[in-house]
């Protein structure tokens, strides 16, 4: 038993160690000392609880919207609570499942209240209690096919002083109903202190879901994570290669 155990930890161990290598590689070593963490919004409790705020390794992470509307738990395939009309004209749908983990994610929208789609709670603010060296997240059935090619979405990072540290942007339709965007910026030094998710969409596409925050957080304060985020390390890592591809090709 001890033995299994030993094996374990050893294999747990590798597996911290190859991914934050692969993430420094990958990052051109801005992220030393940074350990990433993704929170997968797996127990954000039933449909309809109001998720504000999230505990992401030891980064409190505050989320607000114009207008102060809540963000809600929603489901994945279920049509209870109707935040966007995704793949195959199914409610709550995402068009790659295989993009977006398990079955929870979150959104303003509330069945037949379109006062809670995207483009009437925009911008969605994200405020950090400690500086991080990287945020990201994914966004679903924003920029689908249908927007006006000035339609657009940034996600942009500031410091303390609420100076703009960078930004990604995307412009016009991205794909089709349901589509999961992968968004992440990071910064040389641990900097960030709060992530702005703005744009504009028009009302009929504005319907949502957002999942997977990607925080990357300063090593040198960092406890270590709970074992079911070792999964969304590896995870981020492949993200960090399609940022990473992504950025050098528009740049
Ligand atoms: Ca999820
Ligand atoms: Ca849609």
């Amino acid at each position: 038993m001890t033995n299994t155990i030993s094996f374990l930890v050893s294999n747990v161990v590798k597996t911290l160690s190859v991914s934050a290598s692969l993430t420094l590689l990958l990052n051109n070593n801005q992220l030393a000392n940074s350990m990433t963490i993704v929170d997968t919004l797996e127990d954000i409790g039933a449909n309809g609880t109001v998720v504000n705020s999230r505990t992401i390794g030891d980064v409190e992470v505050n989320i607000s919207t114009r207008n102060n509307r809540d963000l809600f738990a929603n489901t994945y395939f279920d049509n209870s609570i109707s935040a966007f009309g995704g793949a195959n004209s199914q409610i709550n749908t995402p068009l790659n499942p295989g993009n977006v983990s398990g079955s929870r994610f979150i959104s303003t929208g509330v069945t037949g209240n379109f006062n809670d789609s995207f483009d009437q709670v925009n911008p969605i603010t994200f405020s950090f209690s400690e500086p991080i060296l990287g945020f990201g997240l994914t966004t679903i059935d924003l920029l689908e096919a249908g927007v006006t090619s000035n339609n657009f979405l940034t996600l942009s990072v500031f410091d303390a002083s609420n100076n703009l540290i960078d930004s990604q942007t995307r412009t016009g339709p991205q794909g089709t109903t349901g589509l999961d965007l992968d968004w992440f910026i990071s910064s040389e030094n641990a900097n960030i202190f709060s992530a702005i998710l703005s744009g504009n969409v028009v009302a009929n596409t504005a319907g949502y879901g957002i999942d997977d925050l990607v925080v990357v957080a300063d090593d040198s304060t960092e406890s270590i994570p709970e074992s079911s985020n070792l999964i969304g390390i590896v995870f981020v890592t492949l993200l960090g290669l399609a940022s990473w591809t992504y950025s050098g090709r528009n740049k």
